[in-house]
């Protein structure tokens, strides 16, 4: 009798788990615990039973009904909660977030240093306001040098200055450190420019420079030729054309053939099938006196590059201003 009591609360344990809505619920409730249940069909026939198993099975009839009500009503609770919740489509398709993207300028930055970084250079920044001595005086330009009105300074006090070019990193790495040293400086630069498409008052620079016993002219080359085919791409037409800088000698302007017309002449290159992409040399030995290094026994090279002019040729972009627009428009298509 027992067993078949149990099997009984076995099986509308069982059907209550399967029950999806509040009808089949109800349904359940009438079938196991209703007048005509069996539970209920037990109890009234008790009697029948011999005397002495009457009390317990009784009790355990009673227990088993108590419980599945109480485990009805449960359920029927959860389900009620779950009828009042909004309905989800689980089917529908997702809203897509819009992704940001990187700068275009930062795109080449890192394209930049990544290059240098492959060749051993270390990537250091340094401070945006500087003193004149940072800035000019360690790097051969002392007062009066007639370059200082070449690179028109944003000055703040007498002394302190927005930084003009990012070589002042290189004489606080010097300071500090004995060759050999190979750095790449980055960052903001600030020139007292007017502005057009092609100048802007501030634009960032990548410049490096390696000092070592030995470092010639052939050193720099080989560096600048593998960095300039490694943006550009293998072959790229490469000349060095003399040049001068306070802070270099020999130097030299490194072109390249035209991105645009392959070299033939274009209104870019102004017809010369060449463009001019970045500054170089060998520094000069006044600024190794300024740090304190024996220009006799070391020799180095440095080289600079203005990001924003290379990323209008890399994307063939006529005007500097749209970089820093920040319309969406332009800077999604990077
Ligand atoms: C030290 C010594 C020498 C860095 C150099 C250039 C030539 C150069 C320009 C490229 C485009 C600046 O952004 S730009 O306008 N740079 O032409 N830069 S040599 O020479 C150094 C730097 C640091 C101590």
């Amino acid at each position: 009798m027992e067993e078949r009591l149990l099997k009984i609360q076995k099986e509308a344990e069982e059907a209550l788990k399967k029950a999806k809505t509040l009808e089949e619920l109800e349904a359940l409730r009438v079938k196991y615990l209703g007048r005509k249940g069996p539970l209920t069909l037990f109890i009234q026939k008790i009697g029948d039973l011999p005397r002495e198993e009457r009390p317990s099975l009784g009790r355990l009839a009673n227990e088993i009904k108590k419980d599945l009500s109480r485990e009805i009503e449960e359920k029927r609770g959860r389900l009620k909660e779950r009828q009042a919740l909004p309905s989800l489509d689980l089917t529908l398709p997702g809203k897509k977030p819009p992704l940001g993207g990187l700068h275009p300028i930062t795109q080449v930055l890192n394209e930049v240093t990544g290059i240098f970084s492959r060749l051993g250079f270390r990537i250091v920044q340094g401070p945006e306001i500087e003193t004149d001595y940072y800035n000019f005086e360690a790097l051969n330009m002392p007062p009066g040098h007639p370059a200082r009105g070449m690179l028109d300074t944003f000055y703040l006090t007498k002394n302190t200055l927005l930084r003009s070019h990012t070589s002042p990193v290189q004489i606080h790495v010097m300071e500090k450190e004995k060759p050999p040293i190979r750095v790449i400086s980055l960052g903001k630069v600030y020139r007292y420019e007017a502005v057009d498409a092609s100048h802007l008052p501030m634009f960032h620079q990548v410049e490096g420079f390696m000092v070592d016993e030995g470092v010639n002219f052939s050193h720099l080359k080989g560096v600048l030729e593998v960095f300039l085919n490694e943006l550009f791409g293998p072959k790229t037409p490469i000349r060095f054309r003399p040049s001068f800088f306070p802070y270099t000698e020999p130097s030299a302007e490194v072109d390249i053939g035209c991105l645009i017309c392959k070299g033939k002449g274009c209104s870019v290159c102004k017809r010369t099938g060449w463009l001019e992409i970045l500054g170089s040399g060998m520094i000069d030995p006044s600024v190794f006196k300024a740090v304190g290094y024996d220009s006799e026994k070391y020799t180095g090279f440095a080289f600079g590059v203005g990001i924003e002019r290379i990323a209008m040729l890399k994307y063939n972009i006529s005007d500097m201003r749209l970089f820093f627009e920040n319309d969406l428009r332009f800077l999604r298509q990077f």
